[in-house]
């Protein structure tokens, strides 16, 4: 039996999902449409298109990871006869109690999930929320706190109300940030005695990727991305101002995807460029937790020709509204190599990487690196020295029901091992403040790239194919009894 350390008292084991992708319901009791709701699934594991309608009544779609080539006269709306995954979910709006019911089964000290913003604000720019949108979630929030459940909330999980993107391209436009202010103190508001720990972000760094997902923005241009990530980081400074004017306990982190780059050799443009490339993510972070944009930043949009329209007293929110914490996702690492494409590549979490000789891959070809875990907590703690609260991570495969009605996913169960194993490493080794583990997707829901369900994350089955068919039961995999296990041990049992 493998015995780990066991973990600090207070460490918050849990599980994370977000609401686009494990509610449905998504128009139920006023929702609006969100840039969540005009995504298909992609053919056989492939990336997901959008669709969209043109002024003249036609239509049609495109990769969602590559808006460069929208067409002008579009906009990104619902086809009728198109299937949209993310409209059933898991349908956790009409099983939360259920489920919440499982995740205390497990003995979870807490569970990330977000608010979509589109049914408090169905419009993105209502003048009052939507009070059946708040009533959703006061239940479920009660009912969290009713297995002594920590809530940890997201307020925007790749989830921007259509509708902004129909007005002004949502984050591209300043304007957006005041419809965000005015939903954040709301739901700061409500829930100022219920909830403590804030994510501002989902993986605020994704934009870099997927500005549709990131932010419901169409465009590939750089200077429409850096201004969106301005305005969401502006944006993102304001809201811990505000939400600690509301209630000072209020613990809000800013949230990277966090993939460790390795330099391939010991070649000096390898480390270099290596550097390089970890700026892209630490740009975010430097902003959100320092205060400001970093010299290395300023110099690259200076050379890419880029002015940041930006307004007096920016410089002073984005000072004094640095986060509390910072989350992260870990799925994988990556490498960096100068010698460019004579090497050979593999998928990853947005991006393809290098393939690393070292390393195994998922069925999509995500790479597993638990040490790599390990790396990215000695990298943010050493830069900032803020605690880390690692809010995604988990493994993506096809899980099958036996006839006698057992999950065997012995392998997610190995994967997550390896990963604590790490995790007791960094906190009792290296000295790194983690503040919990939340595994993504703790109960099965639709993958964010590919839009499929059968990407399966979870410790509960949900039974619904790639194609909405199913009675959307839940069963327990093999992983659910052992997780219990983890957190009843507080760590210490990893078998
Ligand atoms: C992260 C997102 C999640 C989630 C996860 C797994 O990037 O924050 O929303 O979906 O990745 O990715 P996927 O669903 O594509 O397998």
């Amino acid at each position: 039996m493998i015995k780990a350390k066991r973990f600090p008292e207070k460490f918050l084991w849990g599980g994370a999902t977000a609401a686009n992708q494990c509610e449905g319901a998504y128009l139920e009791d006023g929702k609006g449409l969100s840039c969540a709701d005009v995504l298909k699934a992609g053919e056989s594991g492939s990336l997901r298109n959008l669709t969209y309608r043109k002024a003249d009544g036609t239509t049609g779609e495109i990769c969602a990871f590559a808006l460069g080539d929208f067409p002008k006269d579009a906009y990104p709306d619902v086809v009728e006869g198109d299937f949209y995954p993310n409209h059933m979910g898991a349908d956790f709006y009409h099983n939360y109690k259920e489920d919440i019911a499982l995740f205390a089964g497990m003995g979870y000290k807490c569970y990330r999930m977000s608010i979509a913003w589109s049914r408090i604000y169905p419009n993105g720019d209502d003048p009052v929320p939507n009070e059946k949108g708040l009533e959703f979630y006061d239940k479920v929030i009660d009912e969290l706190l009713k297995y002594n459940i920590e809530p940890v909330i997201t307020l925007s999980h790749y989830e921007v109300p259509l509708a902004l993107t129909k007005k002004w391209n949502s984050w591209a436009d300043r304007r957006t940030i005041d419809c965000f202010m005015r939903y954040s103190k709301t739901v700061f508001e409500r829930y100022k005695d219920k909830v403590k720990y804030w994510i501002t972000f989902n993986e605020i760094n994704s934009i870099v990727f997927t500005g549709w997902l990131s932010a419901g923005v169409i465009g590939a241009e750089k200077q429409v991305l850096e201004q969106a990530a301005y305005h969401q980081m502006v944006a993102g400074a304001s809201a811990v101002r505000i939400g600690h004017e509301i209630n000072p306990d209020f613990q809000i982190g800013c949230m990277l995807a966090y993939t460790p780059s390795y330099p391939y050799s010991c070649k000096p443009y390898d480390v270099l460029g290596n550097i390089k490339t970890q700026e892209q993510a630490f740009f975010f972070s430097d902003v959100m937790i320092r205060g400001y944009y970093p010299s290395y930043k300023l110099k690259e949009l200076e050379s890419a020709g880029i002015a940041l329209r930006t307004e007096a007293g920016d410089e002073e929110i984005l000072r004094n509204g640095t986060a509390d914490y910072i989350a992260i996702s870990y799925y994988m690492s990556a490498i960096f190599s100068s010698a460019g494409d004579q090497l050979e590549t593999t998928a990853g979490n947005m991006a393809t990487s290098y393939k690393n000789p070292y390393l195994q891959t998922s069925e999509w070809g995500w790479q597993i690196d638990p040490v790599g875990l390990r790396i990215s907590l000695n990298e943010i703690y050493d830069r900032y020295q803020k605690p880390i609260f690692i809010v995604e991570n988990g493994l993506g495969a096809k899980d099958e029901i036996q006839e006698n009605g057992e999950i065997p996913d012995d392998y997610r169960i190995e994967y997550l091992k390896k990963h604590i194993e790490q995790i007791a490493e960094a906190i009792h080794t290296d000295g790194v403040e983690v503040l919990g583990y939340t595994p993504w997707g703790c109960i099965d829901l639709v993958s964010a790239s590919t839009g499929q369900m059968s990407k399966r994350y979870g410790f509960i089955y949900v039974d619904c194919d790639d194609a909405g068919n199913g009675t959307f039961k839940r069963y327990k995999k093999k992983s659910f009894e052992w997780y219990k296990k983890v957190i009843q041990s507080n760590g210490e049992i990893l078998e």
